[in-house]
């Protein structure tokens, strides 16, 4: 699974980049003139792995991870389309929004305007599946003339109704579409249709923002919001992690931006984790939100699907309450589910297979 990280010129997207990725991306004006994006998984951060793995003491921890690509900043009409390109094939965007005021990094629009921005950006994204859709509506018009084709006829339809629903400023993914349009035009990649996740990139000076909710604007459908200060997120990840928590409690915080995130990105993302243990390696395995469990057995190897018994399946709070699997068999908390079992946040699977 991957996330775009977008926004105007000198948001702190790479700043964040590089808080999510530890890495060293180069920040800064300079490095915004460079085209290639910067790309790098992360680990999920997950509790519950954690204490697994202190039970269980396997070998080997492995956590679930995203991919990350940043984006230099969006500037003006030609840029655009050559920004927006890597973006295209992610499944979830995450717009650095700059909150930050700082008279030694200028901004594109002279001031610092959250609200203007997110607005400003949003736009562009309808303006740029505008473009996409009036290309494709080109080529079908002109092919309609020539052959009668019902699908495409549908696909036009379609496209027709979408492109209205851009011009009255609303994204994509508000609109509603049937899972045969969703086959018609899955090929597109449409930009304002992905979930979104708005991080507002605060300073130092406004870390109140931080202990506050977010109630400046209602959430919409299909996005999510996280408060981050990249600058602070920066220096706390030069430290080692014993210093890391007075670091914390002496900005009053308790815990770090960088984790939510990445958290509120897998979430908004539809993804859920299950785990499988033992004493080679307990490991967190990503799956989307209502997978059956002969599915969530290919995501761990697809012979594992293909010679699907059953899974043995217990919940992490369950082991957590009960302590061991002997303990959860005897209370019936270990269960033998089929095929069809819809796997839960948490769950605790080992597979039953032939072959
Ligand atoms: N004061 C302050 N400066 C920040 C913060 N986040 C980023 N910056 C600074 O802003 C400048 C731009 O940050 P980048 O992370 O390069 O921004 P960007 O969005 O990747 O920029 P482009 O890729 O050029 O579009 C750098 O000099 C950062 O040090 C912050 O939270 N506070
Ligand atoms: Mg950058």
């Amino acid at each position: 699974m991957k996330a775009g990280i977008i926004g105007l010129p000198s948001a702190g997207k790479t700043t964040i980049f590089n808080v999510l990725t530890r890495g060293k991306a180069a920040a800064g004006p300079a490095a915004g003139r460079k085209l290639d994006p910067n790309v790098g998984v992360v680990k999920v951060p997950d509790p519950r792995l954690n204490f697994l793995s202190s039970k269980f003491n396997p070998k080997k921890t492995t956590y679930a991870t995203v991919e990350f690509v940043d984006v230099h900043g969006l500037v003006g009409a030609k840029g655009q389309d050559l920004a927006l390109a890597p973006v295209r094939t992610v499944e979830a965007l995450v717009h650095v929004v700059r909150w930050f005021q700082d008279e030694s990094v200028p901004h594109s629009d002279g001031t610092v305007d959250p609200e203007r921005d997110k607005r400003n950006l949003d736009y562009e994204l309808m303006l740029a599946d505008i473009a996409s859709i009036e290309k494709r509506m080109e080529r079908l018009e002109k092919d309609l003339k020539k052959i009668k084709n019902a699908a495409l006829e549908k696909e036009l339809a379609y496209l027709q109704q979408a492109k209205q629903w851009l011009e009255s400023e609303k994204p994509l993914r508000e609109m509603e579409v049937s899972d045969e349009e969703k086959k018609l035009v899955k090929g597109f990649a449409f930009l304002s249709e992905k979930p979104m996740l708005y991080v507002d990139n605060i300073g130092e000076d406004q870390l109140d923002r931080l202990r506050r909710p977010h109630a400046e604007v209602p959430l919409r459908a299909g996005t999510a919001q996280t408060t981050i200060c990249g600058k602070l997120e920066a220096e706390m990840a030069e430290l080692p992690p014993e210093e890391l928590r007075s670091f914390l409690s002496d900005y009053g915080l308790s815990e770090s931006g960088a984790e939510r995130l990445i958290q509120t990105t897998y979430r908004l993302l539809g993804l859920i984790s299950f785990f499988t243990v033992g004493e080679e390696e307990c490991r967190a395995w990503t799956i989307i939100r209502g997978m059956n469990a002969q599915q969530a057995a290919g995501v761990i190897h697809t012979d594992l699907a293909d010679h699907f018994i059953r899974a043995e399946v217990c919940h992490y709070d369950d082991f957590v309450k009960y302590g061991t699997m002997q303990a959860l068999k005897e209370k019936g908390l270990l269960r033998l589910e089929g095929k069809e079992y819809r796997v839960k946040d948490g769950d605790i699977i080992t597979v039953r297979h032939s072959g």
